[in-house]
């Protein structure tokens, strides 16, 4: 086992890489999951490694569609489940969601490996293992979902989501959540409500969110829900990559003023 000293600058940072590395050993996170976590990894120290304002306002309209949604579910793919197990669990405590286990290389084994590594962390039930329902429009491994699962939920979660199965999600007809660094990725840019932050932040914060929102009224989350501009999250996204600040909008210009 690495010991990283808590004192090292980027500590967190190497320890979610040693976690993706342990999930590789574990058979739970393929080895495409490694190649995923150093693009996030890139896209993360540009943005500072922490949650922007954007991503914080996109969490908080996430943690208002799960808590307005009849049947919510939060998909799992082999880098979520290295990553946040217990985090996961307590989202979908706190918003009655279902969590699903729904993977790009899927196979048996990294099923089987994916959902008893999130019992152990204190899930009930996981789906995804019956996979009686499909994603219209893509190859049959990557389509294959419960159908009483994401087939038929109305909020679905889609941390690192591959971009094919975003779209293909997203014309279902289902509000989308989807976690992604890159905010020029093809899933944020599909997405209901795209969150650009590390997993490992974003799920404990729309957990926090949720908490805060579990006694306002159904028009009060709508509300949340209606004011959200995801063209204009990704933007703020954008900009704060590409210039190291917070990428609000009307930052020393006077944008807003001129939208007559
Ligand atoms: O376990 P499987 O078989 O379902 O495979 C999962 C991966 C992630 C390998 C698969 O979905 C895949 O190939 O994804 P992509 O196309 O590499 O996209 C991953 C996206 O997630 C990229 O845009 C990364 O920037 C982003 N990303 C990587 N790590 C993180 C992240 N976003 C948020 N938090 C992270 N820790």
């Amino acid at each position: 086992d690495i010991e990283i000293p808590e004192s090292h600058p980027r500590y967190q940072s190497l320890l979610t890489r040693h976690r993706i590395e342990e999930g590789v050993d574990k058979g739970i996170t393929s080895r495409q999951g490694l190649i995923a976590q150093g693009r996030g990894e890139a896209f993360d120290y540009l943005l500072g490694e922490r949650t922007i304002p954007s991503a914080d306002d996109a969490a908080r309209v996430a943690a208002a569609h799960l808590l307005l949604a009849d049947h919510p579910v939060i998909s799992v793919n082999g880098n979520v489940a290295a990553l946040c197990p217990e985090e996961i669990v307590e989202l979908a405590d706190a918003v009655d969601a279902d969590i699903e286990v729904n993977l790009f290389n899927r196979t048996d084994e990294r099923m089987r490996a994916i959902v008893d590594h999130l019992r152990e962390h204190g899930a009930d039930e996981v789906k995804g293992l019956t996979a009686d329902g499909r994603i219209p429009g893509i190859d049959h491994e990557r389509a294959k979902v419960d159908a009483d699962g994401i087939g038929t939920a109305d909020v679905v979660v889609v941390p690192l989501e591959d971009g094919d199965r975003a779209e293909a999600l997203g014309a279902m007809d289902k509000v989308e959540i989807v976690v992604d660094l890159n905010p020029m990725s093809r899933s944020a840019q599909v997405a209901t409500v795209p969150i650009v932050d590390n997993i490992v932040r974003a799920v404990p914060n729309i957990t926090a969110h949720a908490r805060d929102l579990k006694d306002v009224s159904r028009d009060e989350l709508e509300a949340i829900v209606t004011g959200f501009d995801a063209a204009a999250a990704l933007d703020a996204a954008e900009r704060a990559i590409r210039s190291g600040s917070d990428g609000d909008a009307g930052d020393g210009d006077d944008t807003d003023a001129d939208t007559n």
